[in-house]
């Protein structure tokens, strides 16, 4: 057989095929999936899972007149190999192509922008009442899987929907994973249908094969019927979705395309909202990514042929460095608590759950309510640590404030993935937490420059906790630590809360740098020496509070500031030394803030980025460079100091 996806170019082509060529696609569609993630890494286990369920939605439906909205988006590879993106599909992730997820400006077929679970059955409920208020005939689509389903804003928006009775079809894409084996009672309810689909058949074939019954067959029908509300109770397998007003079909098997498709057919004729459950199985095809397909959900680099993880050997990972002294520390203090929202090996977590699988919780997606939940174990006199990433703690963001900082109660929280996340892109950029946290009331905010001083602040950050001092949060980057030596945890010494580190003194300029930052930092100064400029470079280590006499002193002995970090420029650690300069009154220091925009970031590796927002060390460098020796240049009708400004006007060279 000639090969089939490259002469799909949309859709239509998908319609087009007979099922002996679908069968064929979507071993073409596997294989080029393998293709595509060995070499640079993806998403893995959740895109083979969805081989066949995408051909299905794309012949059923009419994309992108109908809407097709997935939930997260890092299952949607099969559905750019099916709307025009294969001949891109080895750029996925990487900076200038395909982006890992859903992005609108990429093709008209992506409707929903997500990375972040449970928005896709809101955003599709809104975009359908568009469509009946603006009197449009299309159908709408939300394709969610079942871990996305354990958050809140599914049944937020299911319990809205039921209410408003539009039509609108979810799909339910139910592989028993989230990245984690799934957990949480609807999980379990979930499996429960997985095992019983008996009742559903009885649903369909009972009253068509009453109805046959000669006289009698009516109302028996009509009997039946109404037993059937009752009986339903007992054993209809979607009845928690049939009383939020769905209409539930299925379990059907998820890799049958033509059950998919009728089941597909039966929910467009159904009016009012429709849940179609669909059963499929991560990593289907790919035999390491089924046995284990929490390891496949995201791998790196692979061998195809050996299923074996190309891994570079380096340092430990600022997880597993988080893991492994939580471990520690809870080994002497049995008030500590760890929870994550579905995120126990993302976080390093999962050392905890092991050691102390009586005092690990995962929650779920579930961010809220694991701070709510860490606030009401504060409570009762525990020491919670919430390990959630900076990214996904923007979900909870009310109630971190109004559940925790109100009340000052003693949480921890341990913010993975802070600063530029590299192939994720703009969903998961962790690059707001210093603005969002440092602002609430009693907050203590921290970032460590490598991986010491991560045990270091988690050794404060629990001592702070247990000494009910209020909350207290600790920022570090994803990836691999610097490699430096890790101090044994009974010598590791908690830190003055709000005071700096200097790393080096000079008088001409002061760099002050939060997190990893301090390094390029102090690569920066070492190239400054040679020209003669001597540089004092700080590591801030506390944003708030704000180490104000180290800020007030280097300013007056310096009189010029660089504030570096890894993180947006408004909002953060620059403009918490600007507000300290404006408070101590301190006028004429000549300041420049680096950091990000406040702007989407795409996917791309950081280092790219850091040229591009001048965060390289000769960038630091030439920044302090331009504050010490200003060169004057000509502007029309007046004159201007190239580069730098002073403090307390918009001294940002990025925002
Ligand atoms: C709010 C939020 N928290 C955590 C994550 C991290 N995350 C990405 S995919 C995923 C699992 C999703 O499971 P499911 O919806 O069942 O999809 P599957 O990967 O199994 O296809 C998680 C926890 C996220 N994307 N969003």
């Amino acid at each position: 057989m000639t090969p089939i996806l490259p002469h799909i170019r949309g859709p239509e082509d998908v319609k087009a095929l007979r099922p002996d060529e679908c069968a064929a696609l979507a071993r073409e569609m596997r294989e080029l999936i393998v293709d595509a993630v060995c070499r640079n890494g993806g998403h893995f286990a959740p895109n083979l899972g969805v081989v066949e369920l995408t051909i299905a939605l794309h012949r059923v439906f009419s994309s992108p007149r109908d809407k097709i909205l997935w939930d997260v988006g890092h299952q949607s590879y099969p559905h750019k190999l099916l709307t025009g993106r294969a001949s891109r599909i080895h750029t996925v992730r990487q900076h200038g192509g395909l982006s890992g997820f859903c992005k609108r400006s990429e093709s008209p077929h992506d409707i929903l922008e997500a990375g972040h679970a449970s928005t896709s059955i809101s955003a599709a409920l809104g975009l359908a009442k568009a469509r009946d208020l603006r009197g449009e005939d299309f159908h709408v689509v939300a394709v969610i899987g079942d871990g996305a389903m354990t958050a809140g804003m599914a049944y937020e928006a299911m319990n809205n929907a039921g209410h408003q009775k539009t039509n609108l079809i979810v799909v339910l894409n139910d592989n028993s994973m989230s990245i984690a084996p799934n957990v949480g009672a609807i999980s379990s309810y979930l499996n429960k249908i997985r095992s019983h689909p008996a009742y559903n058949r009885w649903k369909h074939e009972a009253g068509r094969v009453l109805k046959r019954i000669p006289w009698a067959g009516e109302s028996l029908a009509g009997w039946a019927d109404k037993m059937k509300d009752s009986l339903k109770y007992l054993l209809v397998p979607g009845i928690l979705f049939e009383e939020l007003g769905f209409t539930y079909l299925g379990p059907v098997d998820g890799h049958q395309i033509e059950a998919v498709e009728n089941a597909l057919r039966q929910a467009i004729r159904t009016s009012g909202p429709v849940l179609v459950h669909v059963l499929t199985q991560k990593g289907k095809g790919y035999r390491p990514a089924e046995a284990d397909p929490d390891a496949w959900h995201g791998p790196g680099p692979f061998d195809p042929e050996t299923g074996q993880f190309i891994k570079k050997p380096g340092p430990p990972t600022y997880s597993k460095v988080f893991g492994q002294t939580l471990v520690e520390l809870a080994a002497a203090d049995e008030r500590i608590v760890g929870i994550t929202a579905a995120m126990p090996s993302g976080t390093g977590l999962d050392l905890f759950a092991k050691a102390f699988p009586d005092r690990y919780f995962d929650v779920g997606i579930a961010e809220q309510h694991a701070v709510t939940f860490a606030a009401g174990l504060a409570m009762g006199g525990l020491v919670p640590v919430a390990a959630i990433y900076s990214t996904f703690l923007q979900r909870a963001y009310d109630q971190v404030i109004h559940d925790v900082c109100l009340m000052n109660l003693p949480v921890v929280f341990c913010l993975d993935r802070a600063g530029l996340v590299g192939g994720d892109g703009a969903t998961h950029q962790g690059v707001y937490d210093l603005t969002y946290l440092r602002c609430l009331p009693g907050m203590v905010v921290m970032a460590p420059k490598d991986e010491d001083e991560l045990r270091r602040m988690l050794k404060t950050a629990v001592e702070h906790a247990g000494a009910g001092r209020g909350p207290i949060a600790l920022r570090y980057p994803r990836g691999s630590g610097r490699g430096v030596a890790l101090t044994p945890v009974e010598a590791v010494e908690p830190l003055e809360i709000g005071r700096a580190e200097v790393l080096r003194e000079g008088e001409d300029v002061a760099l002050l740098a939060v997190g990893p930052m301090a390094y390029f930092a102090l690569e920066a100064a070492a190239a400054l020496e040679l020209e003669g400029i001597e540089a004092t470079v700080v590591n801030a280590r506390f944003v708030r509070p704000l180490d104000g006499d180290l800020v007030e002193a280097v300013a007056r002995r310096c009189g010029r500031l660089v504030c570096v970090e890894e993180h947006v420029v408004r909002g953060g650690f620059g403009s918490a030394v600007l507000e300290e300069l404006s408070a101590r009154g301190l006028r004429g220091i000549r300041t420049r803030l680096l950091g990000l925009p406040s702007a989407v970031i795409d996917h791309g590796d950081p280092k790219l980025f850091y040229r591009e927002f001048g965060l390289t060390p000769p960038q630091i460098a030439e920044a302090a460079r331009q504050l010490v020796r200003p060169r004057v240049v000509r502007a029309v009708g007046h004159r201007q100091v190239a580069g730098g400004a002073t403090a307390g006007s918009d001294g940002a060279s990025q925002s």
